[in-house]
């Protein structure tokens, strides 16, 4: 391709998925992640479905390649060592399954995706059922030991959204004294005012060692970890996924799987999350039974999960969380202290949480929202580029460039078709 040649958003797109390509899996963006990451996988084998069904399967197929004998999918896949990401596989010392991965997991959205692609090609999709029953029966037994129908993480980068605000009360307790030193590698390629900080990480890398001390015995870890909130992104996440899995069953005549009786445990949960006084689902950090006290946008993803007993509720939030920036959707509430437009989970705009969010406000009619979310998504991509996270003050640009989820959700949303308004 010469230089004079003006390629499309969505030829760019395909392009950066093909360059992330590693051979089967997709990174998120080389540099800041050389590895395969569980949720990015799952958004990019969307994208990837646009134009090459077939990758799009075998991206999911490495995922599932990772499978650890109790059910769990890492967060992380690490099948070299790069040294330009901290921390890596002699740090995380979780060799509890087939390849060498990190100890905890990711939302699990795997099984929505698996539905949309079989609807298309259900035979591709069988071995996926029992595969997906074990990671979701997984959640219940590891992040949910005492039924009470919410879903818990272990560590901020289990629920995908790592520095939330919510995690810092619960994270009070994470013993740091004997963290030691350790070099992190993130900002040598990121602006550090755009990354978690240094408190943060020394957290996040205490609760590693906490967990390879007990050889990521999760049954250990549930019981002992000072870390264990429940999440609204996840357990709404889990049960759109319980959903998904039980209508992939249905369409292909499978036998009976474990999700009926999860979705109920998880629709008669849900509502523990509710926050009053925030007006919207939160955080509940299971140690204190304290929630955490903003929205944020997680929140929305009830909707998502078909639980729409607040939703007058929740649309009114969204309609808050835009008179205060005008640009959707915000991961932390605007309105809030602790809003921080540039820093990651603590305010910034990511396109693969608007795309669920999206599909929930379509689900119960609201479709104007579902359409403003889709215009934001695509004025986002298009003014700054195809980055890891937008400012929803300014619009700009944050985090890793080139970044694979955001492509993905670029094609797998449609956003080329959306009309540019000047
Ligand atoms: C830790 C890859 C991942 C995403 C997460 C995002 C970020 C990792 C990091 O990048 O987390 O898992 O090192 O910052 O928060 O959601 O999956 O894109």
């Amino acid at each position: 391709m010469d230089d004079l040649t003006i390629r499309t958003h969505d030829e760019i797109a395909r392009d950066i998925l093909r360059r992330n390509d590693r051979g089967g899996h997709t990174i998120p963006t080389s540099g800041l992640y050389p590895y395969q990451w569980n949720w990015d996988s799952v958004f990019v084998s969307l994208g990837l479905a646009t134009f090459d069904r077939e990758r799009a399967w075998r991206e999911l197929d490495t995922l599932f390649e990772a499978q650890w004998p109790d059910g769990m999918i890492p967060h992380i896949i690490f099948r070299a060592d790069d040294p330009s990401y901290f921390p890596g596989p002699s740090v995380w010392q979780a060799n509890n399954g087939p390849l060498a991965s990190s100890g905890i997991t990711q939302p699990p959205v795997a099984a929505s995706a698996i539905l949309e692609l079989a609807r298309e090609e259900p035979e591709r999709a069988r071995p996926y059922v029992t595969k997906l029953d074990a990671w979701h029966n997984w959640f219940h037994e590891a992040r949910d030991p005492d039924g009470l129908g919410v879903i818990a993480v272990t560590h901020p980068w289990e629920s995908g959204r790592d520095n939330l605000p919510d995690w810092d009360a619960p994270g009070d307790s994470i013993n740091v004294k004997d963290v030691g030193g350790y070099s992190r590698r993130d900002t040598d390629l990121v602006g550090a005012e755009m990354r978690p900080r240094k408190e943060d990480y020394d957290r996040y890398i205490a609760l590693v060692r906490f967990g390879a001390e007990r050889q990521w015995n999760q049954r250990r870890i549930s019981a002992e970890s000072p870390f264990f909130v429940a999440d609204p992104g996840t357990t709404a996440i889990l049960l759109r996924a319980e959903r998904d899995l039980e209508a992939l069953a249905q369409l292909l005549d499978e036998p009976s799987i474990g999700a009926t009786k999860r979705i109920a445990s998880l629709e008669a949960g849900f509502d523990r999350l509710w926050n009053p006084e925030a007006g919207n689902y939160c955080a509940l950090d299971l140690r204190t039974g304290k929630h955490a006290e903003a929205s944020t946008s997680a929140g929305f993803l009830a909707l998502y999960a078909g639980i729409t007993d607040r939703k007058p509720k929740l649309v009114e939030q969204l309609a808050a969380f835009d008179h205060a920036v005008g640009r959707l959707v915000p991961s932390y509430d605007p309105r809030s202290s602790l809003f921080d437009h540039r820093r990651y989970w603590r305010g910034p705009v990511w396109a693969h949480v608007n795309f669920m969010i999206a599909r929930g406000l379509l689900d119960i009619g609201e479709e104007s929202w579902a359409n403003r979310l889709r215009g934001d998504t695509a004025a986002l991509i298009r003014d700054a580029g195809f980055s890891e996270y937008f400012s929803p003050v300014t619009g700009e640009g944050c985090g890793g460039g080139t970044f694979s989820w955001t492509a993905a959700i670029w094609l797998a949303w449609g956003l080329g078709e959306v009309e540019v308004l000047d």
